[in-house]
């Protein structure tokens, strides 16, 4: 279906700097690092790298707050060590994409402070200003409280969906739109590969910012969404975008897409449109009817279903995205099984399914070594703004600390941003070889054939706690039968022609807890 691109048949690996390896000894994370892990990450078989943000930021919110869009934060090192990173990367036959964080800047950035210090200044129009004497609108920012705060000392409003210190840039102003485009040019002749587009169907704010609906605000727990989740001109603006810098460039792009959706998802990806040529939609990151700030057991029944739907109705010019983690979010694997008893059974089973389903997988960091969530002993023990001012709110608001511990426990960001345990300096965590060996056999094994990325989708099974499908071209057919469920179960009925590829043996004809299989077909010609 459409044209062969390579990030169709890429596997990338996403890296968040901060916790991913520590070069330089001073407990962070940085570039030096990660360039000691390329030959790692060459052997695990990935072909592009996605670098969450390393730009000049004063880290409110872990660099989503950009200050220097075209300067390195000394914490992850220097720019020479980033050309010397994206330099190492191709000669590994590795692309790099970024981190695009062009919804909002820092209050810090020229830009606002610019803005702030002169009324008049041209800068004044590149963010959401209102000399109001009340708060705007109703819009609630998605870290807790109003959208808006007073800055400066005018004490003019300013809106921030995100943190106090992430202002929104103002994208009908046509030089906002140049300056971005002039950045991202920058960046693309540099050599780099692309960008992940953050929250970028938030950019396009309906005229006037109008109070939101406070019905559709409870339902959602934020205030005002639909009048920017899919604004009047996100279309023309990633267009604009696609043309004068993505496209000459031929880079890919990826979109954060939060709510978007499949319909318009389908209008943001259709490759003839020329807009963006994948989203990270999040549906699926909780079953319907739960949030993610919420202590539950995750239903993988309702993973099967909306792969199968989004499969089925994505259609043949959009590309999707496979992924389960990311650095907003605690690790699926605990999710699924708070126990942590099938842990190592359900990473397998995850990884089984991402690299044999249709669509582009994102391995996130540490996935590949099994982790699952870290073991929080309080609200101390958490650094991420999102999860600490949720806490204070709801416990100002009166609700008990330790239910509102035990939501937050559940859901913060922070379990995936732990340093991954590449030594024995963190006992704690322990990286699983087995899943590890996994992971690099099957994505060898997805590399070796067409029929797992461009064959075709079929579903053979799909009752209860089970999911058996075939991936089919000219050449090969593969048969992927998994569990959902910690009993055994019958396996799906394989004829003689049929060899297994995945694992490499069997010691028990059932299907064991979460147990996954690959069958390949025997080529019939070959046989006679
Ligand atoms: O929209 C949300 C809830 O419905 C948020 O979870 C939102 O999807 C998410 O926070 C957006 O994430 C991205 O932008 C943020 C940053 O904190 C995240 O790390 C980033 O991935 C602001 O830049
Ligand atoms: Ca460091």
């Amino acid at each position: 279906p459409g044209d062969r691109r390579w990030w169709k048949s890429a596997v990338f690996y996403q890296i968040y700097p901060s916790s991913f390896c520590d070069g330089n000894h001073d407990g962070i994370g940085d570039l030096a690092g990660i360039i000691s892990k390329l030959d790692y990450l060459q052997d695990l078989g990935v072909d592009a790298l996605w670098l969450c943000p390393i730009y000049d930021s004063p880290m409110d919110d872990n660099g989503y707050d950009i200050r220097d869009y075209r300067a390195i934060n000394p914490r992850f090192g220097t720019m020479a060590q980033f050309d010397a990173l994206l330099k190492e990367a191709h000669q590994r036959g590795m692309r790099l994409i970024m981190d695009l964080v062009v919804n909002h800047t820092s209050d810090e950035h020229p830009f606002f402070q610019k803005a702030l210090a002169d009324a008049h200044s041209p800068y004044h129009d590149y963010y959401f200003f209102s000399s109001s004497k009340n708060v705007p609108n109703n819009w609630t920012s998605f870290f807790s409280g109003s959208a808006w705060d007073q800055y400066g000392d005018r004490r003019e409003w300013a809106l921030h969906l995100f943190a106090k210190k992430q202002v929104d840039l103002n994208w009908d102003n046509p030089a906002v739109r140049h300056d971005v485009c002039t950045m991202v040019n920058w960046w693309l002749d540099k050599g780099v590969d692309g960008f992940r587009l953050d929250v970028i169907n938030y950019i396009s704010k309906d005229a006037g910012l109008p109070d939101g609906d406070v019905s559709v605000g409870k339902l959602m727990g934020y205030t005002g969404i639909e009048h920017y989740y899919y604004g009047p001109h996100l279309h023309d603006y990633l267009h604009e975008l696609h043309e004068n810098a993505f496209g000459p460039h031929d880079a890919f792009a990826i979109g954060e897409t939060p709510g978007l959706g499949m319909e318009m998802a389908k209008l943001v990806t259709d490759e003839r449109r020329k807009e963006l040529d994948m989203i990270f939609s999040f549906d699926h990151l909780e079953t319907p009817g739960h949030v993610r700030f919420e202590d539950y057991r995750y239903d993988l029944n309702y993973l099967r279903d909306y792969l199968i739907d989004w499969s089925a109705h994505y259609g043949s010019h959009c590309w999707m995205s496979l992924f389960y983690n990311n650095h907003d979010n605690p690790r699926m694997v605990s999710k699924i099984d708070p126990s942590g008893k099938y842990r190592r059974e359900i990473c397998l089973l995850l990884a089984v399914m991402q690299m044999t389903l249709p669509g582009t997988p994102f391995v996130y960091q540490g996935d590949e070594m099994g982790l699952a969530n870290y073991d929080f002993h309080s609200i101390h023990d958490l650094h991420d703004i999102e999860s600490l001012r949720y806490y204070k709110e709801h416990v100002s608001l009166g609700e008990d600390p330790d239910d509102v511990w035990k939501r937050v426990k559940a859901g913060t960001r922070d379990h995936a941003r732990v340093m991954l345990p590449w030594n024995e300096e963190n006992p704690v965590q322990k990286e699983d070889p087995v899943v590890c060996k996994a992971y690099q056999d099957l994505i060898r094994l997805r590399h070796s054939c067409d029929a797992l990325v461009y064959g075709s989708f079929h579903v053979l099974d799909r009752r209860h706690d089970r999911f058996v499908y075939l991936r089919r071209d000219d050449e090969d057919t593969y048969l992927i039968d998994c569990s959902f469920s910690a009993e055994k179960q019958e396996p799906y009925p394989i004829h003689y022609n049929w060899t297994l590829v995945w694992p490499s043996c069997l010691y028990d004809h059932k299907l064991g807890p979460y147990g996954a299989r690959i069958w390949k077909r025997i080529d019939d010609r070959k046989i006679k």
